[in-house]
């Protein structure tokens, strides 16, 4: 049965591949896109040397200098596809409501005949690959499996470090097992004897989910959470909605542990947008005069949370890897993370040394005289020297370019990282990018307060999408370009979810919002963030064991200058006021956006949110 000819071409399935729905979907897959070749990758270190051979011989990848970055490699994209396409993305449930007023929708059925004339035939002259992944440690009763298609070689090696890719994936699937399936292509067919350009992708772009059907289509993007589509396309989008339906949550959410000096440790779990720091805040090393705290890794993007029989919530990364952001990543901002990629790297968009080794701007920055390199190749293909970069403002990496690095290559990697069973929760933390208005720190006072503060969020775009950066949108729970359905079910969700663990008993986590981006008046940033963060943790760690101090205030509780550890830095009173102080006629204004928020989102709007709201409203009005 293993191995059914489809118009010629052997589907070359393994003996051990005996799933049927499985092999019945590849079958069809292959005769609508018509690649020229079937391989099934079994996630071998083997496979994976030979396909960045490959990568290197296509022109796609280039060998970086054995000595000084071994085993790693950098692929430069095309110009045009450098980050998440979000006027691309795509909810299509049966329902246009179910996808709600945050999300892009087409009724399935017009979707599925837009689609079908660009995939017959997207994979002619090209390889499909068939990428098994388990997203979570395989096996897990948390962990879900799913089988990516993709005509890019890139996206085979990049899905091998990101997820647990191979062969062992059909083990857990059995004959029977089921998994998510997801079909990618590039969108750019080869003629016969046509060459190949070094990165392929199509002007046109589709990156479609089926929520009902949880079935994943992405045509014409090569880069990130267009391609890779076990991360933002399953991992959050179609695993919100597997979450809403089993009463568990998929959330954009780097998780941590956290030990303080008696050895007590604690996990916490927090949103921010992208490119706003998670992973940095998931390596975070504790500055002088922390001695005995440490933080170590769980993950630095995603979280899957499931409450257990004891009233906690337990989260697992479903992810085996990192796809972070290079520019700004240095050994002061983040030294975890560069240990990280000294070797066994994928690096995508950074500038290239004449020694052949990578650069991004930010990297002069960590130790005292370090200087700007003489020149560099930038990630597409120019020459960069300081003076060219003054003259034009040329950036050598592109500000969304990234690494791919196993989280296995982290120093601060927490042993528990791959437990099966996942680590309790005992905080919650949201984080937007703002300049003003947001303090550093609030604890909300409630579940019903926190969701409220997590639902409103707002932030500054990032170069993590394409359009415009650095404009203040709401960014419900750092997830609206990742939600699966409609947002304001999304907030009933989690009231729903608190309301049942309270009714159980058990102990809620807490929940805090943190703001590491407000500026003085001069256009900088205030607060020093990275390592100094661990200032605020450790206020949070100290508020859940009853110890630390807080104010209450409008929307919630902060704590005052005192209330904080400052040893080993030199933060005034004053400077500590501009990072925390509540302008009232800036909150009454930010409630005006909140009031178009929830506009917005009217249908189905959870109304513990404008009760909320009015409670804020009387309390700056008092
Ligand atoms: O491009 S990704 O979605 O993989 C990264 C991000 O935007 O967070
Ligand atoms: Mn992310």
């Amino acid at each position: 049965m293993n191995q059914p000819a489809m118009q010629g071409l052997n589907l070359n399935t393994p003996a051990y591949v005996k799933n049927a729905k499985l092999i019945a979907w590849v079958a069809d897959m292959v005769a609508l896109c018509k690649p020229d070749t079937v391989y099934w990758c079994d996630g071998s270190d083997a496979e994976y040397q030979r396909l960045c051979q490959q990568l290197v011989d296509a022109g796609t990848f280039k060998k970086l200098n054995e000595a000084k970055r071994p085993n790693s490699y950098l692929a430069c994209s095309d110009p045009s596809d450098v980050a998440r396409v979000e006027d691309r993305t795509y909810i299509c449930s049966a329902k246009e409501e179910n996808a709600g007023p945050t999300n892009n929708w087409m009724e399935p059925s017009e979707m599925r005949a837009t689609l079908q004339p660009l995939f017959d035939g997207c994979m002619r002259g090209r390889t499909m690959y068939v990428v098994p992944f388990s997203m979570g440690p395989l096996g897990s009763p948390i962990a879900h499996i799913g089988i990516e298609l993709s005509d890019s070689p890139y996206v085979a090696v990049n899905m091998k470090i990101m997820t647990r890719m191979g062969k062992a994936v059909f083990e857990v699937l059995g004959t029977e097992g089921d998994f998510v399936p997801c079909v990618h292509t590039v969108g750019a067919p080869l003629a016969e004897g046509e060459q190949d350009v070094t990165w392929p992708c199509n002007k046109t772009k589709y990156i479609v989910h089926y929520p009902e059907t949880r079935e994943i289509w992405s045509y014409g993007s090569g880069y990130g959470g267009n391609a890779l589509l076990g991360k933002k396309c399953f991992a959050l989008r179609i695993a919100s909605n597997m979450g809403r339906d089993e009463g568990w949550l998929a959330e954009h959410m780097l998780i941590l542990g956290v030990t303080n000096p008696e050895g007590k440790k604690y996990h916490v779990a927090a949103a921010f947008p992208s490119a706003c720091g998670k992973t940095n805040f998931s390596m975070l090393v504790p500055p002088a005069g922390f001695d005995g705290w440490s933080v170590t890794t769980i993950g630095d993007d995603i979280a899957w949370i499931k409450p257990a029989a004891d009233g906690k919530l337990y989260a697992i990364n479903p992810e085996a890897g990192y796809f972070g952001v290079a520019p700004g990543t240095n050994m002061l901002t983040n030294p975890n993370c560069m240990l990280s990629v000294r070797g066994n790297t994928i690096f995508t968009n950074v500038a290239l040394t004449d020694d052949g080794d990578v650069w991004w701007e930010g990297m002069e920055q960590d130790a005292p005289g370090k200087a700007l390199p003489d020149h560099l190749i930038d990630w597409q293909g120019k020459d960069w020297t300081p003076q060219i970069a003054k003259e034009t403002g040329a950036k050598a990496a592109h500000p969304n370019s990234r690494f791919t690095v196993a989280a296995t290559n982290n120093p601060a990697l927490d042993s528990a990282w791959d437990d099966p069973k996942g680590v309790a929760i005992d905080a919650f933390i949201f984080g937007g990018r703002r300049s003003t208005t947001v303090p550093l720190v609030t604890e909300a006072r409630s579940w019903v307060e926190g969701v409220y503060m997590a639902a409103t969020m707002g932030s500054e775009t990032t170069a993590a999408a394409t359009g415009q950066a650095g404009v203040v949108r709401r960014d419900p729970f750092a997830m609206l370009p990742f939600m699966g359905y409609n947002m304001s079910d999304y907030f009933q969700h989690w009231l729903d979810l608190g309301k049942k663990l309270a009714a159980s008993g058990a102990t809620l986590p807490k929940i805090y919002t943190t703001n590491w981006f407000r500026k003085g008046t001069d256009g900088k940033f205030v607060w020093p963030g990275y390592g100094e963060n661990m200032r605020v943790l450790a206020w949070m760690i100290d508020r859940i064991e009853g110890k630390g101090q807080g104010e209450d205030h409008v929307t919630g509780i902060s704590p005052s200058y005192e209330d904080l550890n400052w040893t080993g830095l030199d933060f005034s009173a004053d400077q500590f006021n501009t990072v925390t102080s509540i302008d009232k006629a800036a909150w009454l204004k930010e409630l005006e956006l909140h009031a178009e928020l929830f506009k917005q989102l009217e249908h189905h709007l959870p109304k513990e949110l404008g009760e909320t709201k009015a409670e804020i409203e009387r309390r700056l009005a008092a």
